[in-house]
């Protein structure tokens, strides 16, 4: 082997290619006095450990836990500025909308985004995915949104393809282009959509700059019959789908997830009875995204029934600039426990195996399994419960990213 972990205290890893639902989403396995072999970035060994193993380079774990690297489902990493004014109005009581409404919220950010470099904004970018790695993430999707024009929206998907060669992180590009209406079209939303349709999704799937396109449905941004034309217009041009769906109201988002065949709907704070059994039957991933939930002061989503119902759950930061300013992905897996009252096990999958699904990674990363990507995560802790229990600290001891060590 050319990396040998060894002494790991527990050894904890959903298992599989595919996303695990419904009671399965629980199992994890877990052993103790385990060994991880690395040969050529990928995973030659993981079991108990084992004395007739050996590696030239060799890491003692010291007993503590080892997991997958964790996958970070829902991010919009790529923006200008930040919002930290948006706080104040906050407190004084303006909803996310209503700032939105008023010219701020994305529109602040697509103002400060168009006035970037792409040189700036892939030094900005590189600090936080540093940042992320160090946290224990080492795959991360990462969604347009910030440009809404064809030349903007194929800037901030150049940013993502640039980080993509230049950081160890593993990114997942999605054009999310139907984010909102720009100020130029506010009169003229179906002039925006066709653009939408007609120019930038068939330029991003020529140029490879994405592999999937998302829709922001939602009161006040695109509407479900909206949505269902952008998302067909998108896999008619090869991209995979997905959908923000349900977040604020209940808009039947999630039926329409589901009956679109997309690979994840995405929030689903007010998700429906019926939209819940539809994503189920349609196999739709759920990527919840308690982080948000707390920040804009909303109800959590309904994640215990959604398993139970089978579907699979994900949980990711929702990083933005507006309603999740939060990079670190172990805090929304505290949320998920505590609030969603998902089991360590439960969680675990969920920033991990399906997480990779909501992606279309799961053949790659997501388990500890022979043949995936050494991507792990040692973590400061002797067992899986203890990183669910001590929030508010970083637990990362170190991060092996495609086998080089961080
Ligand atoms: O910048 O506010 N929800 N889009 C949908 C966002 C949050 C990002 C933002
Ligand atoms: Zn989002």
């Amino acid at each position: 082997m050319d990396i040998l972990l060894t002494n790991i205290g527990q050894l904890a890893t959903p298992q599989g290619t595919q996303a695990r639902k419904g009671k399965a989403q629980r199992e994890i396995q877990l052993i103790k006095s385990a060994a991880i072999g690395i040969e050529k970035g990928k995973i030659a060994y993981a079991g108990p450990m084992d004395d007739s193993l050996s590696g030239e380079k060799t890491i003692d774990c010291t007993g503590r836990l080892v997991t997958p690297g964790l996958v970070d489902a829902h991010t919009h990493l790529v923006f200008g500025g930040w919002r930290q004014y948006e706080l104040a109005l906050k407190l004084e009581g303006a909803t996310y909308l209503d700032i939105l409404k008023q010219g701020g919220g994305i529109l602040s950010t697509v103002r400060q985004t168009r006035a970037a470099t792409e040189d700036e904004l892939v030094a900005k970018c590189k600090g936080l995915l540093d940042d992320m790695l160090r946290h224990g993430t080492t795959t991360c999707e990462c969604k347009s949104g910030y440009g809404l024009s064809l030349e903007e929206e194929c800037k901030q998907l150049r940013v993502t393809r640039r980080l993509q060669k230049e950081t160890p992180m593993d990114l997942v590009s999605t054009f999310l282009g139907a984010h909102a209406i720009p100020d130029e079209y506010k009169d003229n939303r179906e002039e925006f959509i066709r653009l939408v349709c007609d120019v930038m999704i068939p330029k991003v799937a020529a140029d490879k700059l994405a592999e999937f396109c998302d829709v922001f449905c939602e009161t006040a941004v695109f509407t479900p019959a909206e949505t269902r034309v952008i998302l067909e217009k998108a896999k008619a041009a090869g991209l995979g789908v997905k959908a923000h769906v349900d977040e604020i109201d209940p808009i039947g988002g999630a039926e329409l997830a589901a009956s679109a065949s997309c690979i994840s709907a995405e929030h689903l704070i007010q998700a429906s009875d019926q939209g819940i059994r539809d994503m189920a039957a349609a196999g739709t991933i759920a990527v919840l995204l308690p982080a948000t939930s707390f920040y804009l002061d909303k109800p959590f989503a309904r994640a215990r029934r959604m398993i139970d119902e089978g579907v699979a759950v994900a949980v990711a930061t929702d990083f933005n600039p507006g309603s999740s300013p939060n990079l670190n992905i172990q805090f929304p897996m505290n949320l998920a426990c505590l609030k969603y009252r998902l089991t360590p096990g439960e969680a675990l999958t969920a920033v991990t195996l399906n997480a990779a699904a909501a992606l279309n990674r799961s053949g790659s990363v997501g388990s500890l399994e022979v043949g995936k990507q050494a991507d792990i995560v040692i973590w400061d802790a002797p067992d899986l419960e203890y990183i669910f229990y001590r929030y508010g600290s970083n637990l990362v001891h170190s991060v092996i990213k495609n086998g080089s060590v961080f």
